[in-house]
């Protein structure tokens, strides 16, 4: 594999291994752990992704923040609740498959996860995935899962972006007014979303068939977040807030103002059923402007 000039594999302290990526459009680190996407900051701007302090990077166990890979479920295993949340894709090593420069000075990577004995053990469906990266001034991550058995593979899949914004008390998300939620903080109830959503505690929300772009409207960094979307229905928002963000060990007490999830998804009624040889593919497109 001719690895790009502008793209290297360091193996950090902690000792997970990951992919440092410096074009003229931006920088980029991606974990080989969960091929997960740690860093996008685009060039004259600040760092889009967010990640706790607090984060483990250790085999077995997610990073806290970017863009964990949430498959082939999403939230508690339904039918068994001691295997670990969102699946098992962001806490298994992924292969780098290939690395290139684009003609425009844009960086792609491609890393791959193959079914084993393994993932069969806790989900008996045989797949392929492989997460394609672009990093440029956008930046395109698509997660495109085969199903390599020779019945239905019924699934979930969401890529579970965490991203710095000034102050969830400050900010707006636009472009699901209308839409119907899941709202988790209310049993599950099903809400029609009126105009923006802005935040004044715990929130955790499914909307379902959420087909277009998400705006991050941040007036304390002075930038809008667009999270546009191919080939997903479903868009988690999430903040823990103070109980519940005291509550996790790897996620900072006092860090909550300070980050927003808009999860580009394929989960609850938007769910998957990928037939036998075919693929699916799920991708979210970041841009960040002025506000
Ligand atoms: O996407 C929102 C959510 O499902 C929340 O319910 C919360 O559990 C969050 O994901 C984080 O999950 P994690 O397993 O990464 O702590």
């Amino acid at each position: 594999m001719n690895a790009p000039a502008l793209a290297s594999i360091v193996t950090a302290s902690d000792g997970l291994p990951y992919l440092s990526i410096a074009n003229p459009h931006a920088t980029a680190r991606i974990y080989l752990h969960g091929a997960h996407v740690a860093q996008w900051r685009p060039t004259g701007q600040s760092e889009v992704l967010w990640m706790s302090a607090r984060s483990n990077y250790v085999s077995g166990k997610p990073i806290r923040g970017g863009i964990p890979l949430c498959f082939p479920w999403f939230g508690p295993n339904p039918q068994r609740p001691e295997l670990a949340a969102h699946g098992f894709a962001r806490i298994r090593p992924w292969t780098v498959a290939q690395l290139s420069d684009l003609p425009d000075g844009s960086s792609r990577v491609r890393l791959t996860l193959e079914s084993d004995s393994d993932t069969l053990a806790l989900w008996p469906h045989a797949f392929s995935a492989e997460l394609t990266v672009t990093v440029g001034t956008t930046l395109d991550v698509e997660l495109a899962v085969t199903n390599r058995g020779s019945t239905p593979s019924p699934c979930e899949a969401a890529l579970h972006t965490y991203f710095t914004i000034g102050d969830i008390r400050r900010i707006a998300v636009e472009g699901l007014a209308g839409g119907t939620y899941i709202d988790k903080m209310a049993n599950a109830a099903r809400t029609v979303q009126a105009g923006a959503i802005t935040f004044s505690g715990e929130t955790d929300r499914v909307y379902l068939g959420s087909e277009s772009a998400v705006v991050i409207r941040d007036p304390v960094l002075g930038r809008r977040i667009t999270v546009a979307k191919r080939g997903s229905r479903s868009t988690v928002v999430w903040n823990p807030w103070v109980t519940k963000s005291a509550a996790m060990p790897d996620f900072g007490d006092h860090e909550w103002p300070g980050m927003v999830c808009i999860e580009t998804a394929n989960v609850a009624d938007d769910h998957l059923t990928i037939a036998s040889g075919a693929t699916q593919r799920m991708a979210a497109i970041l841009s960040v402007t002025g506000i």
